[in-house]
């Protein structure tokens, strides 16, 4: 396989891609020293505003000066070790440093200093961390079912394959100039268990496990995005393959290498892997893929083998290990701080095997605690704060970062999604769980097209004004037969939420007013 870094076609670049011509992304890499030298101040602008984004350090307009860190973590599992310097990380930055568990079973810590990185990254390297490429036209992190190992119905352990993808995708974090100049942002997600824990049909790659004559494997859908011009759940490659370390690293290769050498680089709006297969047609993109991989696939399996709804992991559940159990507990809109993350660090050593995982709901699980330590944790003063049996509503929240951080953002998400559903839930008896996903902005980072109930920021004028407000989404449908909500009602005042979700979770839902 032949491996050119430079775009095949002759095009009128966007910005973005002028900038990466003049300097490759990657770069930056062999300047932090320097930069923690000089000061942001003293940068370059693209280097400050884009490049840095190559390794996961993110300038942060509205709070200019404390950088926003976007970590790896394969499969969404991490080592109490590993959170442990996080939250020493964060610790130092006092009211500045917290971490947010994001939408891709990952963390993002808060409040960095631009003279800290050397250290910092030196730190993340001891213990096996890395934050590269997982920013700008990279592939983000890569999810896989956080029940991977622990779930007696599991269909394949895709720990390893994850790892070993990120391993190919990143050269083992030292940073892979093959795959630092894609056309546009990419998903890939690696499902192993029955209930499509990663949301596969929203990833620009995604292994979904299914049996053929018998064998178990994958069949492999491709072009899942949102983006604020448009939204597609993924289609099928109609392919499948075994769930090999060379099958899945090698087509998720070949994949890269055709989207890095003819995705479209002109209108940045339409650079997702999706448009590519919309101007070539499926049957042309399969057979680049095939040449590319110098061997035919195999065509799907005829049905794939996700026959469960979508599990939230939030309790006390056995594994398949005898006598140990793994506890999910809900953190409100990922939102952690130092003392949350050094308290986790200690449970998973004290009770478990000193193993983390995230949830792209954005919680965290502890796993094989033995069974007669169960009583003891559950006691455990941060269950007060993490709760294993939320209420309805504050069980399914998901938010983006919002206005508090991010720049894209049109309303405040987190707190404001914390408090409505509060105050419902006190209001309401609500017999099930109603997914609700909040979104700063048309980007749908907080991914409202799979929830119950998507509420994606927007300004609307009430009273002569602008205020905050949203686009409601409803229908998103996730676990088997998953498919995206579509948006049913537009510009409601943030301020009128409270009735309109009222009436909403009535009518929908079974939702009943509590008596006074
Ligand atoms: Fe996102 C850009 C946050 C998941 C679609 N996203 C951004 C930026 C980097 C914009 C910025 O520079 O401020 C946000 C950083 C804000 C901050 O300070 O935190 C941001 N995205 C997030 C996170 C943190 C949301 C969260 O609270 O969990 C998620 C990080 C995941 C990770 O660990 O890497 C996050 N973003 C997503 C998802 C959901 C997913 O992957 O399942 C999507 C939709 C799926 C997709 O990409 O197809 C998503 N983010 C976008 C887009 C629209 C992409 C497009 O093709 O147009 C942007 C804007 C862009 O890339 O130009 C964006
Ligand atoms: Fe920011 Fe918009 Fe993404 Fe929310 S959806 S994190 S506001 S870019």
């Amino acid at each position: 396989m032949v491996q050119s870094t430079q775009p095949k076609k002759k095009v009128k670049l966007n910005k973005f891609e002028k900038l990466k011509a003049e300097k490759d992304g990657l770069d930056i890499k062999d300047q932090l020293e320097h930069f923690a030298e000089i000061g942001w101040q003293a940068m370059d602008k693209s280097d400050l505003e884009l490049r840095l984004k190559w390794v996961g350090i993110f300038y942060r307009p509205l709070t200019p000066g404390k950088f926003m860190l976007r970590l790896r973590m394969p499969n969404g599992i991490l080592t109490s070790e590993q959170m442990r310097v996080l939250g020493h990380i964060v610790q130092r930055y006092g009211e500045d440093g917290n971490a947010d568990i994001t939408t891709r079973q990952n963390l993002q810590l808060r409040g960095i200093r631009l003279e800290d990185i050397p250290d910092i990254f030196n730190r993340l390297q001891e213990v096996n961390l890395t934050s590269m490429q997982s920013g700008m036209d990279n592939v983000r992190n890569i999810t896989g079912s956080p029940m991977a190992g622990l779930d007696a119905d599991e269909l394949i352990d895709t720990r390893e394959l994850v790892q070993k993808v990120q391993d190919m995708i990143t050269n083992h974090g030292a940073g892979n100039y093959d795959f630092t100049n894609l056309p546009r942002k990419f998903n890939i997600a690696l499902e192993g268990g029955r209930d499509n824990s990663v949301h596969a049909e929203i990833n620009d790659i995604a292994f979904v496990p299914a049996y053929k004559n018998g064998e178990l494997g994958f069949n492999v859908v491709v072009g899942g995005f949102f983006s604020a011009s448009r939204c597609d759940a993924a289609i099928p490659l109609n392919a499948w393959v075994p769930p090999t370390e060379a099958a899945v690293i090698d087509l998720c290769r070949a994949i890269l290498t055709i989207f890095r050498n003819n995705g479209l680089r002109g209108n940045r709006q339409k650079a997702r892997l999706m448009w590519l297969i919309d101007e070539w047609g499926l049957n042309k993109f399969r057979a680049e893929v095939e040449q590319e991989l110098g061997y035919q696939l195999e065509t799907e399996a005829e049905k794939d083998a996700i026959d469960w709804e979508k599990r939230d992991h939030l309790g006390v559940f056995p594994q398949k290990q005898a006598g140990l159990n793994y506890v999910g507990m809900h953190v409100p809109v990922g939102r952690l701080y130092a003392e949350d993350m050094l308290d986790f660090a200690r449970l998973a050593e004290v009770y478990g095997n000193g193993e983390l995982r995230l949830t792209v709901e954005q919680n965290v699980l502890i796993s094989h605690i033995p069974q007669e330590n169960l009583e003891t944790f559950l006691e455990e003063p941060i269950l007060e704060k993490f709760s294993i049996s939320p209420k309805p509503l504050q069980r399914a929240l998901v938010s983006c970062t919002g206005a508090q951080f991010c720049s894209f953002a049109l309303v405040e998400t987190k707190n404001r999604a914390v408090a409505l559903a509060k105050e419902l839930d006190e209001a309401l008896e609500i017999p099930k769980t109603v997914r609700i996903h909040w979104t700063g902005c048309p980007n749908s980072c907080g991914q409202p097209q799979v929830a119950d109930i998507g509420l994606m920021g927007t300004k609307v004028r009430k009273d002569g004004q602008t205020v905050e407000g949203v686009n409601l989404y409803m229908g998103g449908k996730v676990g088997k037969d998953a498919h995206l909500g579509t948006c049913v009602q537009k510009r409601i005042a943030c301020d009128d939420l409270i009735p309109v979700l009222t009436d909403i979770l009535i009518e929908n839902f079974g939702a009943k007013r509590k008596l006074p």
